[in-house]
């Protein structure tokens, strides 16, 4: 940093590429919360030298090769798979996540009302009030259905506990072993079938990374026990999108929640728009809110300069 900077007590700059809606709320807010920062938007830096902070969601690709001085690239996100897909990223840079109380309430909150609809066979209960039909379908309770949540992470590892606080029969897939309370964690690729062999209802709340790439697809369908629920609430390359009607259709699925699409918005003549048996949320899940998101964005950048540990750090090799 140049001593101009130091002089002054200025850090530098925090450049921001947000979407066009909220920017200028977002650059704004961010230079309240980062007083010692010149708070730029992605169009109007005046002096790429002296941004230190890129915070981006989907930023175009070679980018933030305009910024030598770049000590961190933030994702206004958990999610990173956005940082990692562009093929010229500064080489060495860490990549820092967004996370925090906030999302995991929200997630939880999608992932049980969702799973609870499943389990109850929901659809099946509108359909017959829909026809003023009276018609007792009894499921048993939920210590008899089984669920498996893929990604034991901040989210996962948090619904799949207020899974089983709901008394649901809840296991768990990562890629290493750990300890999550009430939960039987199955980890690896040699562990996986016997994880999705006990799934009756499967989440995905896995990060997109070259191994996780489709991972939902025919294969993974078919090694379900007949007729389960799906639930993917990640990232829409998770999903293989040609198998899931043929999966529906061949009964080893009964029904779809999805919140991510391989591309979104999901364009209208998209064929899952127009399948009953698909249930479609537009990336709302759990959606960062820009206060609390904004402060946590804030916080990891005062901590990473200041060289103090950051939980938020993303490991590159892995790519989450
Ligand atoms: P974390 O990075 O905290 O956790 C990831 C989990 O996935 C870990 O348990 C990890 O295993 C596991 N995992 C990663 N790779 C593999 C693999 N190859 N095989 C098995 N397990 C694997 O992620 P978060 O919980 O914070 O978030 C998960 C994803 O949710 C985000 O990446 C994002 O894409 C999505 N998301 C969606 C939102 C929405 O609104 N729809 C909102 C926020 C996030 P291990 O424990 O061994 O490391
Ligand atoms: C995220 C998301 O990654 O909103 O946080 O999808």
């Amino acid at each position: 940093m140049s001593d101009r900077l130091e002089d002054t007590g200025r850090r530098g700059a925090v450049v921001l590429h947000v979407g066009a809606s909220r920017a200028l709320w977002w650059r704004d807010h961010m230079g309240t919360l980062l007083p010692e920062y010149d708070v730029h938007l992605w169009d109007e830096v005046p002096d790429p030298a002296q941004v230190r902070f890129a915070v981006v969601w989907k930023h175009p690709a070679g980018g933030l090769q305009r910024f030598p001085g770049l000590q961190a690239i933030v994702s206004i996100g958990a999610g990173v798979d956005h940082v990692f897909v562009d093929p010229d990223l500064p080489m060495g840079v860490p990549v820092l996540r967004t996370t925090g109380p906030d999302l995991t309430q929200r997630m939880r909150e999608y992932i049980c009302l969702n799973v609870l609809r499943l389990h109850r066979r929901d659809w099946e209960v509108r359909a017959a009030s829909a026809a003023r039909e009276w018609r007792q379908n009894v499921q048993p309770p939920a210590t008899a259905r089984r669920v498996g949540v893929m990604g034991l992470g901040n989210l996962g590892a948090d619904a799949a506990i207020a899974l089983a606080a709901l008394g649901f029969d809840t296991a768990g897939w990562t890629r290493r072993p750990r300890d999550c309370p009430g939960i039987a964690v199955y980890a690896g690729d040699a562990a996986r079938a016997a994880f999705l062999a006990r799934s009756d209802i499967l989440v995905c709340l896995l990060p997109l990374t070259p191994a996780t790439d489709g991972i939902l697809n025919a294969d993974l369908f078919a090694q379900l026990p007949h007729g389960a629920g799906l639930i993917n609430a990640a990232r829409g390359g998770h999903l293989v999108e040609e198998d899931l009607i043929p999966a529906l259709d061949q009964g080893h699925l009964c029904r779809a929640v999805l919140d991510v699409f391989r591309t979104e918005p999901l364009p209208p003549e998209h064929p899952f728009w127009a399948d009953a048996r698909i249930d479609i949320t537009p990336h709302t899940a759990s959606m960062i809110d820009p206060e609390a998101g904004g402060r946590l964005i804030a916080e990891n950048i005062r901590r990473f300069a200041a060289g103090a540990p950051v939980d938020d750090l993303v490991d590159p090799t892995q790519g989450y």
